[in-house]
């Protein structure tokens, strides 16, 4: 039995059906496993539902298109249900009774219908599924048909659906489906990237009736006295080539194997694993029951689409959970997913890491085909590693398309992925993974760095012209404060790792700086761009300029335009909002965050958050818990509770219309930093030693979270006294 606070703080429940809602509750019921995601669409159907099967890695560019894809794979989920000959249907016949319930620490969805038929037989139906963190191949369904009033005969009918697009584009060629027995196997191939992909569904039904298949269906039919219950067991199997030479093989093997462990054993197994990851990665929050549920719910959307076997996959912006961003990768991973991963759940932040040094080619083709030396990593990246920003939006109503910039100009990603590897060895201490890899990553994207900075000799500074910063509604800018910055430290931190390297590993260290060609004329190079980096601010109040020429643009009081979903840029328009002081999302904040006391004295960031916070619209889903963190920080704590809850519902509560489009993978993870690093304080000194400064919520009575410091899992338990 499942305790009335756990179940106010680890359910996310719809009761009753709300059609209207249907896409929101599809993205936030997907279930995941790190390996595939499978939205939460109905086993039965619904009109305009978006039936949505994700697996890591499964990029297709189709002809026409301007860039790839995450595959739609082949849908396991349909199952039909014929009670009496009337087909169930939300639709038909009369819904008494409707909840869905996804259960986080389980991680399982459920739904419990009544249904009367409009011949007024009434039978309970119950839908369970989940992706199995035991087997990362395995997608394990359940449906029991109780009979309540009358007898009725029951046909259950089973597929898997191979017509599946991406919103209308096909991707998948050579699709065949065969039956033997209660088995259906679909197999395709991807049009243009040719990977293979095999989805095998075994079934068994808890009575002992044959299956009559017909060319696509499992069927059943029988006679189900009143009182009674039967289940059906859907086991699915996915593979692909990037698995398996044979995904056929391996995919009917797995999926009977699962099946023949049957669903309990399946679900134990599972809860089992779940068990592991809750335990390091849970925050407890007591005196406030809607942010406790909140922090779970953007947990467990982190951690089922954080890949945990396959190191040359990463997580995209919307997860495994919607079509959203093609499901590219973004630096929403290594600065807002990632943190909350390395400190509670160190492997799968490696294992991202991986992804970008596996990349590093594609980084230095980048950089190659733009004239710059070194790794240049693309702000769009996918199964390859090559730049996948398209360079023009799909057309506007009026015929013309508007030139994205940010493949080109978005170049602060490579001090991103850099900085989230030496957070990453920082906390964790795994000299090895720097040695190996992540040094590799730190000194290639500094020689980047060190030829795309240009001397301007009129004022002996270097600097860095046509950037986007954070901010994306100000395009092509010289000298953004943010990237400009980051850089010095960049340039900084690279210095500082090859020293280290050349101490604590001389001879891998030495093998290194010769393949990259770093020489000492360079390494004196980078240190006099960090000493002559300019940094645009006003002297006088300490402020950072956003950006050459950021302090004469209009200002606007954006409190006139309250309240608002929309976006400014939209209300504005792309070329007025340009010529305005209005920020989309956290961009000088975004510095104060990562640089902490870093960024300046405690009176240079409070006069740095006066003049940048009431400037920003939040147009970015990442941008309310990165305010979050830096209010409280500063110790403003109303505003900071205000931004943090915001974070943590966007999803839940949609409030930016379109979670249909899948998760926002970043403002879950950023809840997390809001919580750890803001609330709490949480950080490592300059000895590398973990401290906790808290400022928590008032109405908070205690904080509770796991993290991992050099390998040791540490508890800390902070209450409102502390
Ligand atoms: O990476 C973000 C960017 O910062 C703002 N626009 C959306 C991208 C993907 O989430």
């Amino acid at each position: 039995m499942i305790s009335p606070v756990d179940q106010r703080t680890w359910l996310v429940s719809e009761s009753p059906f709300n059609p209207f809602k249907l896409h929101h509750t599809e993205t936030i019921f997907t279930v995941g496993n790190g390996f595939m995601g499978v939205r939460g669409t109905f086993e039965e159907g619904y009109s305009g539902a978006l039936a949505t099967t994700l697996v890591h890695g499964i990029f297709n560019h189709a002809e026409g298109d301007l860039v790839p894809d995450l595959v739609n794979l082949p849908n396991p989920l349909p199952v039909q249900i014929w009670v009496d000959g009337e087909l169930f249907h939300l639709n038909a016949g009369k819904v008494i009774g409707f909840r869905r319930t996804l259960d986080l620490k389980r991680a399982v969805l459920t739904r419990e219908v009544l249904w009367r038929t409009s011949q007024g037989l009434v039978v309970k139906l119950t839908f369970e599924r989940f992706a199995s963190l035991a087997d990362e191949h395995i997608l394990v369904q359940r449906v029991r048909v109780r009979a309540l009033l009358g007898s009725p005969q029951i046909e259950i009918r089973s597929t898997v659906d191979a017509k599946v697009t991406n919103l209308g584009t096909q991707h998948l060629t050579d699709v065949q489906t065969s039956l033997t027995g209660a088995e259906i196997l679909v197999t395709a191939r991807t049009t243009q990237s040719g990977y293979g992909i095999a989805v095998c569904a075994a079934h068994s039904l808890s009575l002992e009736t044959p299956a009559q298949s017909d060319s696509e269906q499992v069927c059943y039919t029988f006679a189900l006295p009143q009182e009674n219950e039967i289940s059906l067991t859907k086991v699915s199997a996915i593979y692909t080539t990037r698995q398996s030479d044979q995904p056929a093989a391996a995919a009917q093997k797995a999926a009977h194997a699962a099946l023949a462990k049957g669903y309990e054993m399946l679900f134990a197994a599972h809860c089992a694993a779940w068990e592991q990851y809750w335990h390091t990665s849970d925050v407890q929050i007591e005196g406030d029951e809607v942010a406790q549920r909140a922090v779970r719910f953007t947990t467990y959307h982190v951690l089922i689409a954080a890949p945990r076997h396959d190191e040359r996959v990463s997580i995209g912006a919307k997860t495994l959970s919607g079509f959203g961003y093609k499901g590219h990768v973004f630096w929403d991973t290594e600065l807002f997913m990632l943190p909350l991963l390395i400190v509670t759940q160190p492997k799968l932040a490696r294992n991202l890491l991986m992804y970008r040094y596996h990349n590093l080619q594609g980084a230095r083709n980048k950089a190659r085909a733009n004239g710059y030396e070194g790794a240049m990593f693309p702000w769009e990246s996918t199964d390859t590693g090559e730049e996948t920003t398209p360079q023009w939006s799909h057309p506007q109503p009026d015929g013309t398309r508007i030139r994205i910039w940010t493949g080109d100009n978005e170049q602060h990603i490579s001090t991103d992925i850099a900085y989230a590897v030496l957070q990453y060895w920082r906390w964790t201490g795994d000299d090895e993974f720097l040695v190996k890899y992540g040094a590799e990553i730190v000194l290639d994207t500094a020689v980047f760095w060190g030829s795309r900075a240009e001397y301007n000799a009129e004022y002996d500074r270097y600097e860095l012209r046509r950037q986007i910063g954070p901010d994306e509604y100000h395009e092509n800018v010289n000298n953004s404060a943010f990237t400009n910055s980051m850089v010095r430290w960049h340039l900084q931190q690279a210095l500082a790792v090859r020293d280290w390297l050349l101490i604590h590993h001389r001879h891998a260290g030495q093998a290194l700086l010769t393949r990259l060609n770093i020489t000492e004329e360079r390494c004196a190079k980078w240190a006099e761009i960090a000493a002559k980096m300019y940094i645009p601010r006003d002297p006088e109040a300490g402020v950072l300029e956003q950006f050459e020429g950021f302090f004469q643009l209009e200002r606007l009081d954006l409190t006139h335009w309250q309240p608002r979903v929309a976006n400014m840029d939209w209300i504005l328009g792309h070329q007025r909002a340009q010529r305005t002081m209005v920020i989309k999302q956290a961009d000088i904040v975004m510095l104060m965050a990562l640089l902490g006391d870093q960024f300046g004295t405690l009176e240079e960031r409070q006069a740095n958050w006066d003049f940048y916070y009431p400037l920003v619209d939040h147009g970015s889903s990442l941008s309310p818990s990165t305010h979050a963190w830096v209010a409280a920080r500063l110790g403003l704590l109303e505003e900071a509770y205000k931004l943090f809850i915001y974070a943590a519902n966007i999803d839940l509560e949609d409030l930016k219309g379109n979670v249909s489009d899948g998760i926002h993978a970043a403002a879950c993870g950023g809840v997390w930093q809001a919580i750890a690093f803001g609330f709490a304080g949480l950080c490592l000194d300059e000895r590398g030693e973990l401290q906790v400064q808290p400022n928590l919520p008032s109405h908070w009575r205690s904080l509770t979270l796991r993290a991992y410091h050099r390998g040791q899992l540490k508890t800390i338990r902070l209450t409102a006294q502390d």
